[in-house]
Parts: C-alpha cells; sequence; structure tokens
C-alpha cells in the first residue's frame, strides 16, 4: 500500500504502526469515552484498576477539556510525546465526547498525530467526520468475518438502539466493520486491523480474515492474544500459548504487515510502549486549577457511596421497567466506581391494581431499601409519585448497566 506524502513524518514516529518508533516517540490515551454499543464476551470495563494493565481498564473517564488540560501537563514530563489516541474505555465512536476532544486537540496541538481505535460499528457513519478532523491512523478491532464463529465471540450488539444477539448481531457488526475499513482506506487514512485470537473459536479463521481485510485496504495487523478476565464469558477460555500465536503471525505475513510489539494498552496509557507512566498523571478529573494533579481522584461516584439498584433480567442490559421488573441488580459506588453487590428478586407472578398495585410498589421499595438510585427503562406515574416521595432519584435509561450507571453518576 502507498502511503500519501503527508503521512510518512507521522508513520515515522507513531510508535505502533513503526516498530523502529517504540523506544523512542511516545504516545497518550485519553480516557473520554465510557460507553459502548457492542459487548464482547471477553471484555469487562467494570473492574478498574490501576495496576491492572489491558484494553478497557482506566483509572479514571475525562471530559474533553480535561483531557487538554492532562495533555498540556504530560507534555511537560513527556517531550518525546508525538501521538494522541482515543481507545476507550469503551467504544470511541459511541461517545460523542470523542468527536469534542478530538477538536480540542486539534486546535490545540495541531503537530500531535491523532489516533483512534474503534469497535468498528458505527464506522461507516463517523469515517467523514474522523478525517475531516485529522485522523489519519485508525484501528479496528475485528475477530471474525463469519457470523457463525462472530456470534461466538459477541454478546451482543446494539444497533439503531435495538439490542442484537446471536448470529444477527454478529452479522450486523461485520457488515459495518467492512465497510468501515474500505471507507477509511479509501479515504487514505492508515487502518490497523486488531484480532483477539481466541484458541478453539477464531484461530484457525483468523488467515482468512486477514486476507479479506488486506483485500479492503488495511494497512497492518495487529493480532492479540485473548485475556481472559473474570466476570466475562471467556473468564475460564485460555489464551494462546506465545508460540501458537507468532505461528499464526508467520502464516498471516504472507498476505499481511503484521504488528508483533503490542503492549496491549489501557486506556490511559502514557509514555513509550515499554514504560507506561499513566500512574504519574492521575486524577485530573477533579483538577480545577488547570494545572496538573488534583488531590482527588475523578470516580463513578453514584450518591456519595449508596447504593444503586438497575431493573435488569439478563444482568447486561437496562431491560425491564419498574411495574414488571422481576430482578434489580444491586451496585455499591464508593470511589472506586461501581461493585455488583448482589440480586434481588421480585414476585410478580400475580396482576395487582389499585391498592393492591400501591403495596407492591411499597414492597419493591422495602427490598431495594439500601438503594437511593433506581434505574429502569420505563416507569408509570404512580411508582415515580412515590419513589420521588421516599427521595429515591429515578433514572430513566435504555442500554447496558455499566453505561446506566455512567449516566446515574454524572446526572447527580
Ligand atoms: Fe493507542 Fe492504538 Fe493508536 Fe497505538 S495503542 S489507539 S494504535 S496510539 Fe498500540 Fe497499545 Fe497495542 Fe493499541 S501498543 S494496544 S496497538
Ligand atoms: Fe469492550 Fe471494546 Fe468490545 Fe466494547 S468493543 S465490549 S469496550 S472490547
Amino acid at each position: 500500500m502507498v502511503v500519501k506524502k503527508e503521512l510518512e513524518e507521522a508513520l515515522r514516529t507513531h510508535p505502533c504502526y513503526n516498530e523502529e518508533a517504540h523506544h523512542t516517540f511516545a504516545r497518550m490515551h485519553l480516557p473520554v469515552a465510557p460507553r459502548c454499543n457492542i459487548q464482547c464476551n471477553y471484555c469487562n470495563r467494570k473492574f478498574d484498576c490501576s495496576n491492572e494493565s489491558r484494553p478497557g481498564v482506566t483509572s479514571e473517564v475525562l471530559t474533553p477539556e480535561q483531557s487538554i488540560v492532562k495533555i498540556r501537563a504530560v507534555l511537560e514530563k513527556v517531550p518525546n510525546l508525538k501521538v494522541i489516541g482515543i481507545a476507550g474505555p469503551g467504544d470511541p465512536l459511541a461517545n460523542k465526547e470523542t468527536f469534542r476532544t478530538l477538536e480540542l486537540v486539534k486546535k490545540e496541538f495541531p503537530d500531535l498525530t491523532l489516533c483512534v481505535s474503534t469497535n468498528g460499528l458505527a464506522l461507516p457513519d463517523e469515517v467523514n467526520r474522523l478525517y475531516d478532523l485529522g485522523v489519519r491512523f485508525l484501528t479496528v478491532t475485528m475477530n471474525a468475518c463469519d457470523p457463525q464463529i462472530g456470534e461466538k465471540i459477541y454478546d451482543m450488539v446494539i444497533w439503531k438502539g435495538i439490542k442484537h444477539t446471536g448470529k444477527d448481531g454478529a452479522e450486523i457488526l461485520m457488515k459495518k466493520q467492512l465497510e468501515g475499513i474500505k471507507l477509511a482506506a479509501d479515504l487514505g487514512m492508515l487502518v490497523k486491523v486488531n484480532v483477539v485470537m481466541v484458541p478453539g473459536v477464531n484461530d484457525k479463521h483468523i488467515p482468512e480474515l486477514v486476507k479479506k481485510v488486506k483485500s479492503l485496504g488495511a494497512y497492518i495487523i495487529n493480532i492479540l492474544p485473548l485475556i481472559p478476565v473474570e466476570g466475562t464469558n471467556f473468564s475460564n477460555m485460555r489464551a494462546p500459548t506465545s508460540e501458537e500465536r507468532k505461528t499464526l503471525m508467520d502464516e498471516c505475513s504472507i498476505d499481511a504487515k503484521m504488528m508483533r510489539h503490542c503492549k496491549q494498552c489501557r486506556a490511559d496509557a502514557i509514555g513509550l510502549l515499554d514504560n507506561d507512566r499513566s500512574g504519574e498523571f492521575l486524577h485530573f478529573g477533579n483538577c480545577k486549577s488547570g494545572c496538573g494533579p488534583a488531590s482527588e481522584p475523578l470516580s463513578i461516584n453514584i450518591n456519595n457511596g449508596t447504593n444503586t439498584a438497575v431493573a435488569s433480567n439478563d444482568g447486561n442490559m437496562v431491560d425491564s421497567g419498574f411495574g414488571n421488573a422481576t430482578k434489580f441488580r444491586i451496585y455499591s459506588t464508593d470511589k472506586d466506581g461501581p461493585k455488583y453487590l448482589r440480586t434481588v428478586e421480585i414476585n410478580t407472578a400475580t396482576e395487582v391494581s389499585g391498592n393492591a398495585h400501591r403495596d407492591h410498589i411499597g414492597s419493591v421499595i422495602r427490598a431495594l431499601g439500601d438503594c437511593n438510585t433506581i434505574v429502569v427503562k420505563e416507569i408509570g406515574h404512580l411508582p415515580s409519585k412515590i419513589l420521588e416521595s421516599e427521595k429515591k432519584k429515578i433514572v430513566v435509561f435504555d442500554g447496558m448497566i455499566t453505561d446506566a450507571l455512567y449516566e446515574a453518576s454524572k446526572s447527580d
């Protein structure tokens, strides 16, 4: 693939796209994108630990403005910073904050290279906007181009507000990923395709996937090993051995250029790929003065440590109204972010009306006694009035629980 003349210098100093650059030039991730529009079976963004280094993990979520303050501070201590990346902790294109951030970075730091990493679902709709904002380095994480394999990797896909599972969800996602890769490559972006290698699921299929994305214009391929994470559907799967991954990369290198020095970075990584310095630059979320780290960390606080009840049957989505919920998932919400505590089961076997209806609402509120925020997909007038009189906060939300908890924290 021919690299446009104006991208040569950016390519020379990009630590991920150019192996020779990774000992010399640094990148910085801006964790401005907490929400995601799909659920991969290997991803858990609920755990938020500064000692854990993997995609999806961040110690704080920043606003676009906070991230600019942080770049200024980082540049003072990391003068070899060349690339600003947005890689989560959710999907950048599912968060409007990503676009505002890119706009601000482009304006204040025109010499820094912009890089975005996405699952690709919204890419066809957003690729021109990314291009206009100056993004020339784009990563799409794509794990299969066969829906029968994809359905084993993705738990669900939310497309135009509707949840799709199984082959249906995988098919929608793959179609958008392939379309997005081609559009981006045709615009002249350098597209990297990240593939998570899951032994026994997609490992045999990856060479076919690599050929496909290469034919659409992908510039480089990065095959990452699965990291089995607690609390995910793949927690009991095994990671590939380094020998298995090397063999696969060697096979695929016949068809495409391979990246072999990836560090599976955190969503708030800073510095050289081999030397993450994100721990030196924490707590910009609360920085009021705009001069550097503040004393308190930014965290997803909901009602100062009291609990939140989420109406959810499947444990992933806010999928029930207040009146017909059979399960409420209870989360504690202290400064370390939301933590799942327990599930409260509600008996809705009998249809109730009148006073019995009022009693039912009362019994649900009592069952959720330690929660002062209630998240539901919908709620009627009567329960809404009763909850308000009990000083409970109601959040109506249609989407994933992780995103609902984030929204609830913002509306405090
Ligand atoms: Fe970040 Fe990704 Fe851009 Fe690099 S990371 S958005 S391309 S600036 Fe790099 Fe980290 Fe591997 Fe990603 S080592 S996980 S490949
Ligand atoms: Fe997690 Fe990224 Fe998958 Fe979203 S696209 S579920 S953030 S791995």
